[in-house]
């Protein structure tokens, strides 16, 4: 299936650990704070959905995604924390920092993931448009905190 056309929200339920126990901690983008709100609450709901505990999981903010991969670091090192997710979103069409932003982003994130041996996931959607990124929040393409979330959940079990 294409990204255009895929519901984030609608993903495989084969090999979904026990995930009582773990703890997670989500890492928000304060920036586009509609559409990162709309990215946190899915990927809430969904760790509660698959029985995670609501007093393991943690929510902090950052200013913006450029901060993200050192909030994801932050709490990466803690022994007690068995996920990390971070949630962003950077509007392409807004600005052309967006390049640098997501690069960014994602070489962080994959190297604190690697560096400690955990989960770090990339919950940042970088659609072109505003639009695009409320049909991605919750919308009729679903929600990447969703998709986060689970991708979260599906790599504790790895
Ligand atoms: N942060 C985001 O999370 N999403 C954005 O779309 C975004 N656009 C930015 C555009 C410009 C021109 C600048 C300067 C920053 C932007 N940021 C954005 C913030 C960035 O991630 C970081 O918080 C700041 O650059 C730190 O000063």
């Amino acid at each position: 299936m294409s990204t255009a056309h895929k519901n984030l929200s609608v993903y495989n339920t084969s090999g979904i650990p026990d995930i009582s126990d773990k703890r997670f901690a989500i890492i928000v983008a304060e920036w586009n704070e509609e559409i990162t709100g709309g990215l946190r609450d899915g990927a809430i709901a969904t760790l509660l959905k698959h029985g995670a505990k609501e007093e393991n999981i943690i929510i902090t903010n950052v200013p913006g995604s450029f901060e993200l991969s050192f909030g994801a670091q932050v709490f990466a090192q803690k022994e007690d924390i068995d996920a990390v997710i971070a949630i962003g979103c950077v509007i392409q069409g807004e600005t052309k920092h967006n390049d640098y932003i997501n690069h960014a982003v994602a070489q962080g994130l994959t190297n604190v993931s690697l560096k400690y041996n955990k989960p770090v996931i990339f919950g940042v959607l970088t659609p072109n448009t505003y639009e695009q990124a409320l049909e991605r929040s919750g919308g009729k393409h679903g929600n990447k905190g969703d998709e986060a979330a689970i991708t979260a959940v599906k790599m504790l079990g790895f």
